[in-house]
Parts: structure tokens; sequence; C-alpha cells
């Protein structure tokens, strides 16, 4: 049976939970409890050393311990309904888009709140070192995540969905992202309308709800 190592509160895990689902793979879920710190704990770096979550393990006990692993994993194993897209074009947008996401969307909201939040002093970056908060990636990574709606807002002018016209990686990655903005008290507005449609269609997709 896949587990899935997760953390209920946590946006990186949620990106491979709604994958799960909206793949309908069934898996067993084991809770992580990142407040407390159980992910640096010996137990945890038994099964990723790396201290972080999302991991899974597979059916063969191999335990994947990135997103993008997962992802690549699971598409190849279950391969349908598709999310990494099917021709070469337009796996190509996809994975254009999820790196897009990750980097000028998730990352600065991560910089924004970890190098500023009380809760991660000393924690500015996931993982078993300790680096130090610098206040002006937090500021940088504000102005970022601005210029990251924008340009979210653009690509979904005349689209349902993120990429290739289709439902993929892309979508879930930037649902858990704009969610997860609100963490450092960024919401879309009017300025965003493509945005905040799509975001109200993606509701209606039950996986979202995880
Ligand atoms: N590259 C990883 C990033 C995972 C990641 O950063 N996870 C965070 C939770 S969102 C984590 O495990 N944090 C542990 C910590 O802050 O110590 C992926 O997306 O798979």
């Amino acid at each position: 049976m896949i587990t899935l190592y997760d953390c209920a509160t946590a946006p990186s895990p949620r990106r491979a939970r709604i994958l799960l689902a909206e793949k309908g793979i069934p898996h067993e879920t084991v809770q992580v409890d990142l407040r407390s710190g159980e992910q640096l704990g010996e137990a945890y770096r038994q099964i990723n050393p790396l201290c972080t979550v999302p991991a899974l393990r597979t059916d063969e006990g191999v335990v994947l311990t990135s997103n993008s692993a997962i992802a690549a994993y699971l598409e190849a194993r279950f391969p349908l309904p598709p999310m990494l897209g099917i021709t070469p074009l337009d796996k190509a947008a996809i994975a254009d888009w999820h790196g897009r996401i990750e980097f000028e969307g998730f990352l600065p909201i991560a910089e924004a709140f970890r190098n500023s939040s009380a809760a991660m002093l000393h924690r500015a970056l996931p993982g078993p070192v300790n680096y130090e908060q610098i206040p002006q990636l937090a500021e940088r990574g504000l102005a970022r995540l601005q210029q990251f709606l924008v340009d979210l807002n653009a690509q979904l002018r005349e689209q349902d969905f993120v990429a290739a016209q289709q439902f993929s990686v892309a979508d879930i990655a930037a649902v858990v992202t704009i969610d997860f903005a609100r963490i450092v008290k960024v919401r879309p507005d009017e300025r965003h309308p493509h945005l905040l449609r799509w975001r109200s269609q993606m509701a209606q997709r039950p996986a979202m709800s995880l």
C-alpha cells in the first residue's frame, strides 16, 4: 500500500494529497506534526533524512521526498487521468507553469513567511540545517508575490486552466499556492478577476477541499 507522510496544515503535502485524490489512488496517510517538530525527530529522519513533507512510500518500499518525484511516479504508475499532459507540447506547457508556480509563487510566500514569523526563528528554510532569518527576503518575497498574482491572472485571462487547456498539476500547485498566500495576509482581489474566476471553478472539484 502506498503511504503518504502528510501534515494537514502544511501546503506542500496538500499538493500530493490533492493529486492522489484526483487520480483516485488508494493509500494510507501518516500525519507528521510539523508544529511540534516531529519532522526533525529521529523516527521521521529515518524515513526522510530531508526532514520535509510530503514523502511518499511506494508499493516497492522506496520513499520519494519531493512533490516532483511523487507526481512523476504516480503519473507513470497510474496514467489516468493524466495530470502531467499527454502530447509533447502539453507536457512542456504544464512543466513550465508548474515550475513557475513553485519559483515565482510558492517560494516567495515561503520566503516572506519564514523570514518574518517568530514561529520560524532560526528556521528560515525547511530541512535538517537551521538558517537565520533575513528580513529583506521577507520584503522581497511579498513584492514577488504581488507580481506572481498579476502574471497568473494574465495567464488565466481566456483559459479555464493554468496550462495546456486541461486540469493538471499546475492547477493543483496554483490552488495550493494561492491559498498559502493567506499566511502572509495576501489574497487575490478585484485586480485579479481571471484568477478569482478560476479559483472558484477549482472549488467545485472535491479534492480541492482537502
Ligand atoms: N521540495 C519539497 C518542499 C517540501 C517542504 O518544504 N515542506 C515543508 C512543509 S510545506 C516542510 O516539510 N517543512 C518542514 C519544516 O519547516 O521544518 C516539495 O515540495 O516536495
